[in-house]
């Protein structure tokens, strides 16, 4: 834990705040057992998760990074939400003013019932034509490769933002003008190196919020932030809210 009256100060403002903002990244979920994207557990074969989350990997082979995400969809749809979730449920139904901003695709946020929420990397479930746009939900497991669109026969890729794209300008304004405007920001299990979210703790403290973190470990938000808590976020986010 981080100094106790620091961690009682972010209870405090977390029970009066009227408007707060979460941030949440692959720590989250590694407590439902999925893998994160950059610790040991995130290898798959002999390939780093961000050799192939790119256009390039995809353009190169769609088929090896389809099964890629094959074999991630098979292990997220075997998991479920924990109580760091479920927490992050009750406090957008208590905060007059609530968004939560994930960069996980696994969807485990929607399956605890969270709703104001954007999931600014995209979804695994959902699938997207390169040729024609169209986005539809995909729950194959597997998903027969290569799939292809039920409108136009293109090949469908993840509805994921890749590295190099860019995140839906929709997700985006929603998320910055709720980092904005938060009178806390919370970020729970993100190693904050991947932007545009890597900028949101240093947005909030610009603009006067009060600014937490909850992680295994250090990240370089450690020294943005008002007050850095090490340890499990399905053990510390249902013990401050
Ligand atoms: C964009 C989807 C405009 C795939 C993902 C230099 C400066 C600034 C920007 C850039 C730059 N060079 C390149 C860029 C742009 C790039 C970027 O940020 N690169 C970084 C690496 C420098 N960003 C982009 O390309 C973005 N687009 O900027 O558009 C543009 C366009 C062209 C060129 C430039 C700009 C798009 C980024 C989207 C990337 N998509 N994934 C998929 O999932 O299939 S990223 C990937 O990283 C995942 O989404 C993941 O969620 C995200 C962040 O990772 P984390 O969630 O933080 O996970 P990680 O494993 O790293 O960390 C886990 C943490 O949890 C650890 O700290 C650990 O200690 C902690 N933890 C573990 N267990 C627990 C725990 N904590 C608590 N409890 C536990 N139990
Ligand atoms: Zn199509």
């Amino acid at each position: 834990m981080g100094h106790p009256a620091a961690v009682q100060e972010l209870k405090a403002r977390l029970a009066a705040a009227r408007s707060v903002a979460v941030l949440t990244g692959a720590g989250i979920s590694a407590d439902s057992g999925v893998p994160t994207f950059r610790g040991a557990d995130g290898l798959w074969r002999t390939y780093r998760a961000e050799d192939l989350a790119t256009p390039e990997a995809f353009a190169r082979d769609p088929r090896l990074v389809w099964e890629w995400y094959n074999w991630r969809r098979e292990l997220i749809v075997t998991r479920s939400p924990n109580a760091a979730h479920y927490a992050l449920v009750d406090l957008e139904r208590r905060v007059e003013r609530f968004w939560l901003i994930t960069q996980n695709v696994d969807g485990l946020h929607p399956a605890a019932g969270s709703q104001k929420l954007s999931e600014i990397h995209g979804n695994i479930w959902k699938v997207r034509c390169s040729q024609c746009g169209h986005v539809g939900t995909n729950r194959a497991v597997p998903i027969p490769i290569p799939p292809r669109c039920p409108t136009c026969n293109g090949l469908l890729r993840p509805h994921i933002v890749w590295f190099g794209e860019s995140l839906d300008p929709v997700d985006l304004e929603r998320s910055f003008s709720a980092v904005r405007s938060c009178e806390v920001l919370l970020i729970v299990g993100t190693s904050g190196i991947v932007h545009p979210a890597a900028s949101f703790a240093s947005l909030a403290k610009e603009a006067g919020a009060f600014v937490a973190e909850v992680n295994l470990d250090p990240t370089p938000n450690t020294q943005v932030v008002d007050v850095a808590i090490q340890g499990r976020a399905k053990d510390i986010v249902p013990a401050l809210l």
